[in-house]
């Protein structure tokens, strides 16, 4: 029997929307991982396309929580982090980083933060700026194009995109924080979609890129960096836990796709995927 691996996921929870910790906890559960969870803040459902959601800020949680985890001397396989709630938390959460992780504790750092060349509501682009140093600490960045050019302090590029821009763009991205980076949304042409993975070790960009569905759907890029940690902390090379999460959340789509009840796009039915996903990272 092997050690039961252990992630930190540092996100906040949206009770209803299915983004960030309700995503992260069950796909890393479903994996064989134990996920221990930081909540940066409690919505009641997440930002994107409600209004009215109540927001429990926690940012004086935060280091009370990494030093009561520190002091009872438990170690990190990964930390994994998403959406935070303020530019302080930024700064909290590298402090974090320092705290809790050791040499073998990789960083995974979803910068959630903006989609289609803008910022969520409640962000601006010092939120950006503040993003790509905590980036700058992370072995493995998971950011969408819109994401990639804001830390970058580019301008965000529409698809459809050719090989020279996306190649050029993640190599940036990864020179500026240093470490290996996953770009999601590559589209080429208007019928596929998927990811660009790029491992310093390799120097190479690898593509997975499957069918594209119809519809844009919330919560996906939560899924898709959710499936990718819970693949790399179990042995995956970058580019098969790539290949693995772009056919994991492309068949959540297709699920939600199927569903008549239109009010379940609030959020992709990912759960259905959650037993093939545990098989798949038990082999
Ligand atoms: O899926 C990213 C995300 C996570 N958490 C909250 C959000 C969003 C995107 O809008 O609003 C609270």
């Amino acid at each position: 029997m092997k050690t039961q691996k252990r992630i930190a996921a540092i996100h906040d929870i949206s009770g209803l929307g299915k983004c960030s910790l309700t995503v992260a906890l069950p796909v890393i559960s479903a994996a064989g991982i134990e996920c221990s969870v930081m909540p940066t803040a409690v919505l009641s459902t997440h930002t994107g396309g409600f209004t009215g959601y109540t927001f429990r800020d926690l940012t004086d949680d935060l280091l009370p929580f990494a030093e009561h985890w520190k002091s009872n001397g438990f170690r990190f396989d990964a930390i994994y982090t998403g959406y935070l709630g303020s530019t302080k938390q930024i700064d909290i959460v590298k402090e974090i980083f320092d705290m809790i992780a050791d040499e073998d504790t990789l960083i995974i750092s979803d910068p959630a933060m903006a989609d289609y060349g803008r910022m969520y509501a409640l962000f601006d682009m010092d939120f950006a700026k503040g993003m790509a140093g905590l980036c700058k600490k992370a072995d493995i960045v998971v950011p969408n194009f819109t994401e990639a050019a804001f830390m970058l302090g580019e301008e965000y590029v529409a698809p459809p995109y050719d090989r020279a821009y996306v190649e050029g763009l993640i190599k940036r991205l990864s020179d500026m924080t240093g470490g290996d980076a996953v770009l999601t949304g590559v589209q080429f042409s208007d019928d596929g979609i998927g990811a660009a993975s790029y491992s310093r070790a390799d120097g190479e960009v690898k593509y997975a890129i499957s069918d594209k569905l119809e519809g844009s759907y919330h919560g996906t890029g939560d899924v898709f960096a959710s499936v990718l940690t819970a693949a790399v902390v179990s042995g995956r090379s970058l580019a098969d836990a790539t290949a693995l999460a772009v056919r994991f959340t492309r068949d959540c789509i297709a699920r939600t796709l199927a569903d008549p009840d239109l009010s379940r796009r609030y959020g992709v039915n990912f759960e259905g995927g959650l037993g093939g996903l545990a098989s798949e990272l038990a082999k």
